[in-house]
């Protein structure tokens, strides 16, 4: 399959985050609407109002949407926008993990669950203790569940420093380190974080943090990870720079050492993504809003092949 895929033509969906269950891919999109909300940096035009769930048995074979799965009016402390979120399953249940604004207009993070993949699930009363930020991405590894989060600008990542909300709201100076994705592991009941969340370092190849004025290859949005022939892969977009790229390391916490571009940009203002191995091949999903006549807020969900290299670089994706 080496042409991209357009997953969903009857509706605008987006960031999308793709795994494994029961032998089928299962698919965990944001819903895109039209709000009628003028395009801002804030991202007030992304006004999401529910999720729905995917499948698919064969990578190139026909896509089930199951319809609506969550609700914002379901969700007792929820005010507005539903952005990107994941999927996690453990002791038969499936755990849904999604950013809303609080009635305040802050991102937290939720979750939800069910017995089933496609839901529909049932949100908890309250966000996750000490959650904020935005764009949850959920990996396993070795029985232990991590999640990475964050983003600026309407993210709301530039809010906090170390973990904490501070005063003045505003991104670090250009020759200082980039602000950088988090993780925490999970607890047990998986329900709340089990630790106070740590920073995802990003270093160059001389081992220096990449700092917040290299907009080309600073973190900004949109974390994902995988792991490849025994390495961690941590991929990310750049933002206002709105490419994929990614970068590899020991360990699920990092450092990662910066490598290079997964994909350029795509028509739209975000690029956003997750990575899946899928009988025995590798594919990128991802959104762009060529459908929509290049509508940054009414994006469609594709899929292409992901290749490595011998030495385990990723080949890069041009002008999709
Ligand atoms: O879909 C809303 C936001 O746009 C996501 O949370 C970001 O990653 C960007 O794709």
């Amino acid at each position: 399959m080496k042409e991209p895929r357009y997953l969903a033509n009857h509706a605008y969906m987006a960031d999308p985050s793709a795994h494994v269950f029961n032998g089928k891919i299962y698919i965990y999109p944001s819903h895109d609407v039209e709000s009628g909300i003028a395009e801002n940096d804030n991202g007030d035009h992304f006004d999401m109002r529910d999720y729905h769930v995917f499948s698919m048995e064969k990578i190139d074979g026909a896509v089930t949407d199951h319809g609506e799965a969550l609700h914002v009016s379901d969700i007792p402390w929820g005010g507005r926008q539903l952005w990107d979120c994941d999927i996690a399953f453990k002791n038969g249940t499936y755990y849904l993990y999604f950013p809303l604004k609080d009635k305040t207009d802050i991102f937290r993070i939720g979750v939800a669950t069910s017995d089933k993949p496609e839901g529909p699930f049932i949100p908890r009363d309250a966000p996750m203790k000490g959650s904020f930020s935005i764009d949850p991405c959920i990996f396993e590894d070795n029985g232990n569940y991590y999640m990475y989060f964050g983003g600026l600008w309407g993210g709301q990542l530039q809010r906090y420093r170390d973990g904490k909300a501070i005063e003045n709201p505003s991104e670090p100076a250009d020759d200082e380190p980039a602000l950088p994705s988090r993780i925490a592991k999970l607890s047990d009941d998986m329900l709340e974080f089990a630790e106070e969340s740590k920073p995802i370092v990003i270093l160059d190849t001389d081992g220096k943090p990449l700092i917040a004025g290299d907009h080309e290859r600073r973190f900004f949005e949109a974390s994902w990870v995988h792991k490849y022939n025994g390495t961690y892969y941590f991929s990310y977009s750049t933002g206002n720079t709105h490419k994929l790229c990614y970068a590899t390391g020991d360990s699920p916490y990092g450092p990662f050492t910066y490598q290079g571009v997964i994909m350029t940009p795509v028509v739209g203002w975000t690029t956003h993504h997750s990575i899946l191995e899928f009988e025995g091949k590798w594919y990128l999903f991802y959104h762009d809003s060529k459908p929509s006549g290049g509508k940054t807020w009414l994006r469609s969900m594709k899929v292409v092949e992901l290749e490595y290299e011998s030495d385990g670089s990723i080949k890069t994706l041009e002008g999709l």
